[in-house]
């Protein structure tokens, strides 16, 4: 109901609607619209009253909600559940207990801020209030644990799609699925799922994309390796018109097509967009595994999403899990 009012402010486009339209054509009272307008100003939306004229939008916040993220959204199932959290611990951990409880194919979880944001292997995410995109998205796949790998790099390429798309610039993907723009890192991706042996119950996709930190809100030894999409669109006049929510909304419809071709059968042509965007084919680069590490030329990526690393000693190994060091970017 609160949104409903806020469509109805906001398509009257800088002209006033009256509390009596507004019942009227929402069936409530005069009263409970009141107290939404309320809830809507605490959210930050600038809404202008008379008593004469009604109310008036003046002012539109950066806040993610599922108003905001509709506006834009094109998708049938991704995105059409949202679950939004002014602060939780992680989102990701929202999403797995809600994909145990049955919670749908598609649901979105996304918070303002995360006071236990997660990285890979138990590193932390810094996720600081209003900084940047904290979500979490889970999915239900009738496909196989081992293909999961697949929509992991699904997901990167739908983030440097998405943010191709609203702002024109180009990131750049570092095996298996860093966003990296101008040598630092833009976004970052954690998969997990709950799986039998042969089938994927749910699968919990979350991405971090730093949207509006300078580098003094990164702790001391991000400064330098990190970098948010507003520091990228210094200078652009596309920065004033993107916000958190396009984004949010462009990666999801990004990820519902690559989706689709992979319960297609498509999984090649994520591959080679994958590969396209990819700053790390070709590179000398380091491979930090649990055990050991390894120099080499990474050569390409196989169809399950392993790099093919040429060692220095000369044999060609497959590396599915691990960490890539690029000597470029060192
Ligand atoms: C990742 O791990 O890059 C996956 C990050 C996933 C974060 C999202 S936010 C929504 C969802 N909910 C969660 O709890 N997590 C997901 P990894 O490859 O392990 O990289 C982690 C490393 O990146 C850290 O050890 C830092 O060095 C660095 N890092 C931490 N916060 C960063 C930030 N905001 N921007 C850039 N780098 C960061």
């Amino acid at each position: 109901m609160k949104y409903g009012i806020l469509k109805l402010i906001e398509e009257n486009k800088g002209n006033h609607i009256s509390g009596e339209s507004i019942s009227q054509l929402l069936g409530v009272s005069r009263a409970a619209v009141w107290k939404y307008i309320e809830e809507l100003r605490r959210e930050g939306y600038g809404i202008e009253a008379s008593s004469r004229k009604g109310y008036r939008l003046t002012h539109t916040p950066d806040v993610l909600n599922e108003y905001e993220i509709g506006k834009y959204l094109k998708t049938e199932a991704l995105g059409r559940h949202i679950v939004c959290f002014d602060v939780t611990e992680s989102t990701n951990d929202a999403a797995k207990r809600a994909g145990a409880e049955g919670a749908p194919h598609g649901t979105l979880f996304i918070a303002e801020k995360q006071t236990k944001g997660r990285g890979r292997l138990g590193r932390t995410w810094d996720s600081g209030y209003r900084k940047g995109i904290w979500m979490s998205l889970l999915l239900r796949p009738s496909i196989s644990p081992e293909d999961v790998v697949v929509v992991t790099l699904a997901a990167a390429v739908a983030v440097v799609l998405g943010i191709r798309d609203v702002t024109g610039l180009c990131c750049g993907i570092k095996w298996p699925n860093d966003i990296i723009a101008e040598g630092k890192k833009l976004c970052g991706i954690l998969t997990e799922m709950n799986s039998e042996m042969e089938k994927v119950n749910y699968l919990v996709i979350g991405a971090g994309i730093n949207y509006s930190q300078e580098d003094l809100d990164f702790p001391p030894e991000l400064r330098g390796h990190a970098v948010s999409l507003m520091t990228l669109l210094a200078n652009n006049p596309v920065r004033n018109k993107t916000s958190r929510s396009i984004i949010v909304a462009e990666v999801l419809n990004r990820m519902e097509e690559l989706y689709n071709m992979i319960l297609s059968g498509e999984t090649h042509r994520i591959i080679d967009l994958w590969k396209e965007y990819t700053i790390t084919l070709g590179k000398r680069v380091r491979v930090i595994s649990i055990k050991d590490e390894y120099m080499g030329v990474a050569m390409d990526i196989t169809g399950r999403g392993g790099l093919l690393v040429n060692l220095d000693e000369g044999v060609l190994r497959e590396f599915t899990s691990g960490e890539v060091s690029i000597r470029d970017l060192e």
